[in-house]
Formats: C-alpha cells, sequence, structure tokens
C-alpha cells in the first residue's frame, strides 16, 4: 500500500474544498526560501491521510510545486526523467512534433517562458481563509519570493455546484489507483500507482527517478479560457433535427453529443436520447459503460456505428473506453483535479452572445510522465482528426470540445446521430461531417508542468 502520510493531498483525493487558489511564484533568495521550507512550510502542507478524513482536514488545504527552472533555482540538479517538464509548457506551444494545439498570442504573459519557479494551491471554503493562509505564508516567506500571477477557482454557485462553466457536471470520472481506490466501482478501471507517482509500481520511468522523487507526481497546469455565450450561441444555432425534438432539446443534444455526456452527467452511450438525472447521480452506474456496441455483429458495428456516441465526443476522445486495447488505453491515464474559475455569465454578456469577462477551468492534472498523460492526451487523441484509430471513418475530427485546427472551423463526424449506420455508404460525403463548428470556444491562456514532491521529498529539496 502506499505511503499516504508522505504524499501531497490533491494528487489522489483531491482538495475537497469550494474555493482554490493558484498563487504562482518566483524564487528570489534560494537560501532563505529552503531553510523556511523546512522549517515553517512543509509542517503546513496537507498530506493524503489528512484530506481523506473530515476530523483531519485543514481549514486550508495548502499543496506545493516546482517547475524545473524552479528546482535549479534551488540547486536541486537531479534529472527527474521527464524531458517535457525540463523544457517547460511553454516550449509545446512550439512542439512540431506533438501538436498541443496553443496560439501562443493568447498565453497571458506571467506564464510565457520559464519565470514561474512554483506555484501554491490554497484550497477552503472561504475565499477568506484563504486569504489568511496566504497572508501567513507570505510572511514566513519574506522577501524570498515574488508574486508572479494568481488564479482564484470556485465552485459554480447553487444548483450549477459540480458543473463547469459550460454547464455539465465535472469530475465524475477519474481511475482506481491499485492498492488506493476502495471500492473501485462499477466501470472504473484500475491502473498501477505508478502512473501517477513516480516511484512506484508501473512507473514507466522508474529507473530513471531520483530516490527523493519517490511519490511525487508531475502536476500539469492550464488556464483554459470558455466562451461560455458564445458556446450556447452555437447550440441554439445548430439544434439537432432528431426525431420529435423541440429545438431547445436538439440543441441540447447537440452538447450533449460533443461531451460525451448530458449537463447532468449522465453518459449518452447510455442514455442516447434524453437525459437521465437519475443515472447521472448514481456511482454504480454513471461510469460502468464501455463503448462497445451489444449488437449481433459489433466488431464491424464497432468500426462505423456512432449512434449512441459519436468517436470524437470529448470523454471518448480523451478515455475511449473498449475503443482501443486495455495496454494503449490504460498507459495514458490522468487524475484531474480541476476548479472552475471567473464569474457566473451576466445577463449583458448572454444577451450579447460575446464574453467580456474571462472565466474558464483551471485544469489540473496528474502523471508520472507528462508525454504519457497530459501530452499524449492532447496531441495524439484530441487534436488529431484521425482519432479514434481504426474506425471507418478516417476523418472523425478533432476533439469537439478542446480540440483546435488553429483557431479555424472544424468538421466532426457524428454528432447528429443519423449520421449513416450504414457501412455502404460513403463516409466521405458530407453526412458524416455535418456539423461544422465554426471556432474554438475554449482557448488556452497558458500554463506550466511543475513537479509535486511527496513531503520527505520537500524535506530533501529544502536540503539541497
Ligand atoms: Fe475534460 N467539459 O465540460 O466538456 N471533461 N474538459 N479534459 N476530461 C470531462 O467524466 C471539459 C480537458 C478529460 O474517463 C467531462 O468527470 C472542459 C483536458 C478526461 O470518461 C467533462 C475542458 C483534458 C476525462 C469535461 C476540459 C481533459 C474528462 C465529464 C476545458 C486532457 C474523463 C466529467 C475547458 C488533456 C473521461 C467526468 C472518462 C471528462 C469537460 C479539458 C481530459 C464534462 C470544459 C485539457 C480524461
Amino acid at each position: 500500500s502506499l505511503d499516504i502520510d508522505n504524499i501531497q493531498s490533491d494528487i489522489l483525493v483531491g482538495m475537497h474544498k469550494n474555493t482554490e487558489l493558484f498563487f504562482f511564484f518566483h524564487v528570489n533568495n534560494a537560501a532563505t526560501f529552503k531553510s523556511k521550507l523546512a522549517s515553517d512550510i512543509v509542517p503546513i502542507i496537507t498530506t493524503t491521510t489528512e484530506i481523506l478524513s473530515v476530523n483531519t482536514q485543514p481549514i486550508t488545504a495548502v499543496n506545493i510545486a516546482f517547475s524545473h527552472t524552479g528546482l535549479v533555482t534551488l540547486g536541486v540538479t537531479d534529472d527527474l526523467g521527464d524531458s517535457n517538464f525540463v523544457a517547460g509548457q511553454y516550449a509545446d506551444v512550439h512542439n512540431a512534433s506533438f501538436v498541443i494545439g496553443d496560439d501562443p498570442s493568447t498565453w497571458n504573459a506571467a506564464f510565457a517562458g520559464t519565470n514561474i519557479h512554483g506555484v501554491f494551491l490554497l484550497a477552503s471554503d472561504t475565499a477568506a481563509n484563504i486569504a489568511s493562509e496566504l497572508a501567513n505564508i507570505q510572511s514566513i516567506l519574506g522577501s524570498s519570493i515574488t508574486e508572479i500571477y494568481r488564479l482564484n477557482g470556485a465552485a459554480r454557485p447553487g444548483a450549477e455546484q459540480g458543473h463547469e462553466h459550460f454547464g455539465f457536471m465535472d469530475g465524475i470520472s477519474q481511475p482506481a489507483v491499485n492498492g488506493f481506490t476502495n471500492p473501485v466501482l462499477p466501470g472504473q478501471t484500475s491502473v498501477d500507482p505508478g502512473t501517477f507517482l513516480l516511484g512506484e509500481t508501473g512507473d514507466p520511468g522508474l529507473d530513471l527517478r531520483p530516490t527523493w522523487a519517490k511519490d511525487g507526481s508531475f502536476l500539469v497546469f492550464r488556464q483554459l479560457q470558455q466562451l461560455v455565450p458564445e458556446f450556447n450561441q452555437f447550440l441554439t444555432d445548430h439544434p439537432l433535427d432528431v426525431g420529435e425534438l423541440t429545438p431547445e432539446q436538439g440543441s441540447e443534444l447537440l452538447g450533449a453529443r460533443m461531451v460525451g455526456r448530458w449537463k447532468s452527467g449522465a453518459p449518452i452511450f447510455l442514455s442516447p436520447t434524453a437525459d437521465d438525472p437519475v443515472l447521472a447521480a448514481d456511482p454504480n452506474r454513471n461510469n460502468n459503460f464501455t463503448y462497445l456496441l451489444d449488437v449481433p455483429d459489433p466488431g464491424t458495428e464497432n468500426h462505423f456505428n456512432q449512434t449512441n456516441c459519436p468517436f470524437g465526443a470529448h470523454i471518448r476522445k480523451v478515455h475511449p473506453r473498449g475503443d482501443l486495447d486495455p495496454a494503449a488505453e490504460n498507459s495514458h491515464f490522468i487524475i484531474r483535479s480541476s476548479i472552475p474559475y471567473g464569474p457566473e455569465v451576466t445577463a449583458a454578456e448572454t444577451a450579447s452572445s460575446t464574453t467580456s469577462i474571462d472565466r474558464g477551468l483551471a485544469f489540473v492534472s496528474y502523471q508520472a510522465s507528462i508525454f504519457n498523460g497530459f501530452m499524449f492526451l492532447q496531441s495524439i487523441w484530441i487534436n488529431n482528426v484521425g482519432f479514434i484509430f481504426g474506425k471507418v471513418d478516417p476523418t472523425i475530427g478533432v476533439d469537439p470540445i478542446i480540440g483546435t485546427l488553429g483557431g479555424g472551423p472544424k468538421n466532426i463526424s457524428g454528432l447528429n446521430p443519423l449520421v449513416p449506420v450504414d457501412e455502404s455508404s460513403d463516409f466521405h460525403d458530407d453526412p458524416w461531417n455535418d456539423v461544422v463548428i465554426p471556432r474554438d470556444y475554449v482557448i488556452s491562456r497558458g500554463g506550466e508542468y511543475f513537479f509535486s514532491p511527496s513531503l520527505s521529498g520537500l524535506g530533501a529539496i529544502a536540503a539541497a
């Protein structure tokens, strides 16, 4: 079993709070910083054990992670065995081999380059608690750090709690971690802890890691802006004309087929024509499916039938349950710990169908290999018009929610459930590509790659 007293809380369970601050900093004085890290910061870092029980949860949970330049600044020169981490996320904007799809001109200046050395994650029930913990940390560290940027995340209010800004329930599907997750829910895939934690069984870089890096994880942070009124206008303008649906229902269906789940969270594969909030709320059923059809000739049907779920639906692109062989699928799991940022859409924004206030998702994923995790999903699956591989249609399209073709229009096949269910149809004709998404509704504002060490690993960094 895992040493969960030594693993930071966000990696395996998340922060379990409704407000979260991402505080990005630069280290000015490494010696002072390291001495305070050992004496005063490590003792306030929240462990996995602490977050698991309400009795031991702190008022404000605190995690810390470092970029590569941050570690170097602190005198840590060990190679962690991850080249994406070493180069930093900004370098991957210009990566010609693996396209994450970002336009550098939309990046927040704070993220451009490698100026960020570390990030504090502070999570609590109220912004006031976070402000007071931040003040505490700033008084401990004094002028040894400078703030570079901050992003305030918060759960959406009222009935939208748990839903991201487009309105879809988030945080439903996570991989189970062998030796940790208990119980494993129906439909959850169990993977080795080394998929997420360095130095554990299944770590793809097991031989490369310095001992102090054990039980740390790479944290990918992305500020993903969402153009909510524009997205809603697109759905309103393109209701799917299927059966007896009203235009409103046709628009709902289009959104659900882009995501792969209804706004409630119910998977469209199990409930293809209408939302099912009871299914959505049942953890024993809401993940219990693959995309393999239960029909007389599934081998053939699975290659072209998109009636229940488009090949390109967001949750199918990033977790193609059963579409690939298990080995190919299971090495690309990430643990997500994202939270929305920014206010609710205003009446003026709705009326004009135009975003004027920045809002979106403060995306966080954990993985033991940035390439196998975030990078692979983003470049080989999400932004690849040919993925899911092996289907009859060779131009499935990019992920309709977060995929990009340089900001331009995206042809996505299978969004309309009435696309051919007959293999003899000419799949190069328009019916496969009958919904064109005119622009991106998710825009990257930048991010960075970090390493979230174990508590003993933080001690080793302080002593470096
Ligand atoms: Fe996604 N969305 O609201 O449409 N995502 N995502 N994501 N995402 C998921 O199952 C969304 C993003 C994954 O196991 C749900 O928990 C939005 C990135 C993975 O079946 C919804 C953004 C990456 C899963 C959304 C965004 C991923 C997942 C369903 C950006 C990886 C689990 C809720 C603004 C690089 C899939 C759930 C599975 C689920 C949305 C970003 C990956 C509703 C709006 C960048 C692996």
